[in-house]
């Protein structure tokens, strides 16, 4: 009989107070449950006196964003948890430490951030992170190249993709990026202001065969452990910190995948700064940073990824000349691509972004989402073609939507 049961919060604080070493025998402890994502339900239990916390992260058996009727399998706890292990492992500056865990009450007990700001909310309050593009750069550099073929033991990296199979939160990720948006699916939730845009999505084939090319790779090219959902939500920030959270959808992918989570949630976060920003001098400094971002944290990236191949590549042919440069490009065209997929999503798709969707002026909310549709579109049809980040500025920095030139 299974012993799976929504944790309630007494039963998430005798779980706390059985960390070794973590709290006081007789400490006061608090709990709130602070689970504001789609998925899942999330304790934080804290010493009164002293402040001192920790969190308990339990899998629902379902979809929480839609209901009972959408099931989820638990193992995605185990999944996520042992991604978060490795990924601690391999950069332990950014990324939450396990303190714990329990796979038949689907539970990981892990690090308290609550120090820290889940960046999206940042960036809709127009913080920018000076250390931002050079941490996240590093992370999604050590994290790919050290499971991959390149930086691991090629038949132990099989045994690996073996345990990160992950077909229940793949399967959103296939449905929600690469299928509901273009086609009219009972899935999709748009405004009615948007209607003509996202039905042009519908008719758009040379759209669909970038789209089809790209849902293709991420069916079948497991080129790297991802952690699957690197959007602002999954990043826990300041201006000296970052730490990357929630890999429930972690699963062996293509590397681009992740670098063009972030990119495209940099980029809506652009689209909506109209929105957020007071006036136009601030408006223009925020996007330039994002701008900036965007370009930096794809050159830490490759920076970073030559260094660890340069270093550490185990596979026999890696020191071919021209070998690091053509993968590179590889890397540099799926991350466009898969940035502009995840741009459209966000707005015709099932789940969306509070930096868009919380914009409380009709006008400015209603561009942004053109704004976003346009460059994601765009990013989408030139990924294949590419050869340099700054096309992916250019394009954002010339789209008309956003007040640009062409
Ligand atoms: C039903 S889950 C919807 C979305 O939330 C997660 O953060 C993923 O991005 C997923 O696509
Ligand atoms: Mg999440």
């Amino acid at each position: 009989m299974s012993l799976y049961h929504p944790l309630t919060s007494e039963e998430a604080v005798r779980l706390a107070r059985n960390v070794d070493d973590f709290f006081q025998e007789n400490a006061l402890l608090t709990c709130e449950e602070i689970g504001d994502g789609n998925l899942n339900l999330v304790f934080h239990i804290r010493d009164a006196k002293n402040g001192k916390g920790l969190i308990i992260k339990q899998a629902l058996p379902y979809a929480k964003v839609v209901g009972e009727s959408w099931p989820l399998s638990l193992d995605r706890a185990r999944i996520e948890r042992e991604a978060l292990q490795i990924q601690h492992q391999l950069a332990p500056d950014l990324v939450p430490e396990v303190y714990g865990y329990d796979n038949d009450l689907a539970i990981t007990i892990m690090e308290d951030l609550s120090d820290h700001t889940i960046m999206r909310r940042g960036l809709i309050e127009g913080q920018t992170y000076p250390l931002f593009a050079e941490h996240i750069g590093r992370f999604i550099a050590h994290s790919l190249f050290y499971t991959s073929d390149l930086g691991m033991n090629q038949q132990e990296k099989k045994l690996q993709a073996a345990r990160f199979t992950n077909p229940d939160l793949c399967k959103i990720t296939e449905d929600l990026i690469f299928d509901d948006p273009y086609r009219n699916s009972p899935n999709n939730s748009f405004t009615e202001d948007i209607r003509q845009e996202a039905e042009a999505l519908w008719e758009d084939h040379e759209l669909h065969l970038e789209v089809a090319l790209l849902r293709e790779k991420f069916l079948t090219h497991g080129e790297a452990l991802l952690h699957g959902d690197l959007h602002t939500g999954s990043i826990f920030i300041t201006q000296e910190s970052t730490k990357v959270i929630d890999p429930e959808f972690a699963f062996y992918g293509p590397m681009g995948f992740d670098i063009g989570a972030v990119l495209a949630n940099l980029l809506l976060n652009y689209c909506a700064q109209p929105g957020w920003s007071p006036d136009e001098n601030v408006l223009s400094e925020r996007r330039s940073w994002l701008l900036k971002s965007v370009e930096e944290v794809w050159q830490q990236f490759e920076t970073n990824f030559r260094k660890v191949w340069n270093q550490d590549a185990l596979d026999p042919l890696a020191k071919t000349p021209g070998y690091q440069d053509i993968y590179l490009q590889k890397v540099l065209r799926d991350t466009i691509g898969y940035t502009g997929a995840k741009m459209i999503r966000r707005i015709v798709g099932l789940s969306h972004v509070a930096d868009v969707d919380t914009i409380s002026d009709d006008t400015l909310r209603h561009e942004a989402k053109v704004a976003a549709l346009h460059i994601g579109k765009a990013l989408i049809k030139r990924g294949r073609y590419a050869s340099s980040i700054e096309e992916v500025t250019l394009i954002a920095r010339n789209a008309k939507a956003v007040g640009g030139e062409v």
